[in-house]
């Protein structure tokens, strides 16, 4: 307990320099940009961290950083509450303003704000995790969150290079450790250990599969994809590729989950062939996509929205075997799920299912309002959250028959084997294999639940995405007056056209997205939409030839 020396967080942030005249805004994902502008950056979200843990009666706050799926040069930071949540949303803000405080004595004048506009102790102890991704510019970066720990006296854990939903979960073991929700061992070991024990708990009697191929995108995946196999390799054959953390300029190049799901296709040099079994990560790991090649040799893709349908209907026959009662089970998704999947999930399954804009915390916010809630964007971020009552009631459940019993087993194996503070490509893997092997099916019948609508999407640089303004789940656009009525004059004529328009949240762009029931409709639907947008919104450069 010592009041905070402003003189000396003077000094030490004058060796953090804020770059004249850029503007940070901290937004969907934390921070992020060319790693160059970011050392005053993580040295302002060091203080930050330490004062959110203030506020929290001492509790340890985490601190990530990554720029996910971004080029190598980039790199973001990120905030973790106490249970691992993203960071409250009101707090983003101060967040914002610290990181945009021109001087030395502008950044004591904002903390002083933040600790009088969220009635904080400043004096009271404080308690910070951090970890960082493979990127060559962390360890300048954690230099920077270690330099705003010691100067404000918080107690520091580095919890070295780890996945992002690594660091989410140690976030939680640490804040949890001791109590009637202990989340599990706060270590890496702790966090493999509990993967493994919950996937052998659920595939154990079942034949085993073919080899699965992992892309880890060059990045952190691949070393945990690693020390994942020592645990479960004796159920899973695990082959890693496109592994190289150390040779500059390959993470995420033509490789991981962004890359594929934007492409459509497989990392070059993988050679994917007919009855290969592939999924890939992201530069984090809090991301995965799946994939295999058809007969025909063509590729085709499982994203988030295959994986919501996988996991919601193997939960919900888990439920009803079971016999549990009274647990409400619902899927979330945003804008982007594929109309398909969301006419699987209605009509086939018929689970609720609600839109939510893009981001993950929206989709965790409204998952929680279910006893089951599965969430998964279409890139391949998501996971699924067990409420309180639904873990009491499979604790509390005993299975008459055999078939009751095994299924309340899986269903409390499955909450420990998913991560329920954030999408986790690692557990999200293990997650499906355990469906797929207890279904005993192939990547080609799990495709044959519902067929995707041919979709598209595409960027409008324009002078100034911020005068877009969306409502009804990011669907329609209020702003620019009179642009919707537009849109929707031109989707109308296409069977099973939908499209809609959105300022990105990571970019400096406006994103269309479309889908029609044929490829050439969406192309078509896609291009002209965007071409609207240009036109009528303000695009900036060259109009592409390829906009109707
Ligand atoms: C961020 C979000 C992701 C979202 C994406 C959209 C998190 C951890 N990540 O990467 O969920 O899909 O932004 O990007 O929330 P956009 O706004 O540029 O389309
Ligand atoms: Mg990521």
């Amino acid at each position: 307990m010592a009041p905070i020396d402003y003189n000396k967080v003077k000094l030490v942030s004058a060796k953090h320099p804020k770059p004249p005249g850029v503007k940070f805004t901290y937004g969907t994902a934390g921070f992020r940009m060319k790693a160059e502008l970011l050392d005053s950056v993580t040295f302002r979200v060091g203080i930050l961290a330490s004062l959110r843990s203030k506020k929290l009666d001492s509790k340890t706050i985490g601190v990530m950083i990554t720029a996910s799926h971004n080029p190598e040069e980039d790199n973001g930071v990120k905030l973790v509450d106490p249970y691992g949540e993203m960071l409250e949303q009101s707090w983003e803000e101060h967040a914002t303003k610290l990181a945009n405080a021109e001087s030395d004595d502008d950044l004591v004048n904002v903390i002083q704000d933040i600790i009088v506009n969220t009635g904080l102790d400043g004096s009271k102890d404080s308690s910070v995790v951090y970890a960082r991704d493979t990127r060559p510019s962390g360890p300048a970066l954690v230099a920077a969150v270690e330099d705003a720990l010691k100067v404000l006296g918080a107690k520091a854990l580095d919890f070295g290079v780890k996945t992002t939903p690594e660091l989410h979960y140690v976030t939680r073991c640490l804040n949890t450790a001791g109590t009637k929700d202990a989340y599990g061992e706060p270590t890496e070991e702790g966090y493999f250990k509990k993967l493994g024990d919950a996937f052998r708990e659920l595939v154990e009697q079942k034949p085993h599969l073919s080899a699965l191929t992992v892309d880890a995108a060059n990045g952190v995946g691949a070393p945990k994809v690693r020390q994942l196999s020592e645990v479960v390799g004796k159920f899973i054959d695990l082959r890693v590729v496109n592994d190289d953390i150390y040779t500059k300029g390959k993470l995420n190049f033509q490789c991981g989950a962004d890359f594929v799901k934007t492409q459509q296709r497989a990392p070059p040099g993988m050679n994917l062939v007919s009855g290969m079994r592939a999924c890939s990560l992201d530069g984090d790991a809090d991301r995965i996509v799946y994939y295999y090649a058809d007969e025909d040799g063509k590729f085709r893709l499982l994203d988030g929205d295959k994986i919501a349908g996988l996991a919601a209907s193997f939960i919900i026959d888990l439920v009803r075997t079971a016999g549990i009662g009274d647990i409400k089970i619902g899927v979330v998704q945003t804008a982007y799920a594929n109309g398909s999947s969301t006419a699987y999930l209605t009509n086939v399954l018929k689970v609720p299912v609600s839109c939510v804009p893009t981001g993950v915390k929206h989709l965790h916010h409204e998952a929680e309002k279910y006893d089951v809630g599965v969430y998964f964007e279409a890139n391949g971020h998501g996971t699924v959250l067990f409420s309180s009552h639904a873990i009491n009631s499979i604790r509390s459940a005993k299975g008459g028959t055999p078939e009751q019993v095994t299924a309340i087993n899986q269903l409390s194996a499955l909450t420990n084997l998913i991560n329920q503070t954030v999408g986790d490509a690692i557990s999200d893997m293990l997650f499906v294999e355990s469906i797929l092997m207890n279904k005993q099916i192939t990547l080609r019948q799990w495709d044959e639940a519902y067929t995707d609508l041919p979709n598209r999407l595409v960027k409008v640089v324009v002078a100034d995405r911020h005068i877009f303004k969306t409502t009804d789940a990011e669907r329609k656009l209020v702003e620019p007056k009179g642009l919707q009525d537009k849109i929707n004059a031109i989707v109308a004529p296409y069977t099973e056209g939908r499209s809609f328009v959105r300022p990105s949240g990571t970019e400096d762009v406006v994103r269309v997205y479309a889908e029609a029931a044929t490829r050439q409709d969406c192309d078509e639907l896609a291009f002209k939409i965007a071409g609207l947008v240009f036109d009528e919104a303000g695009g900036v450069g060259e109009r592409p030839k390829e906009f109707l």
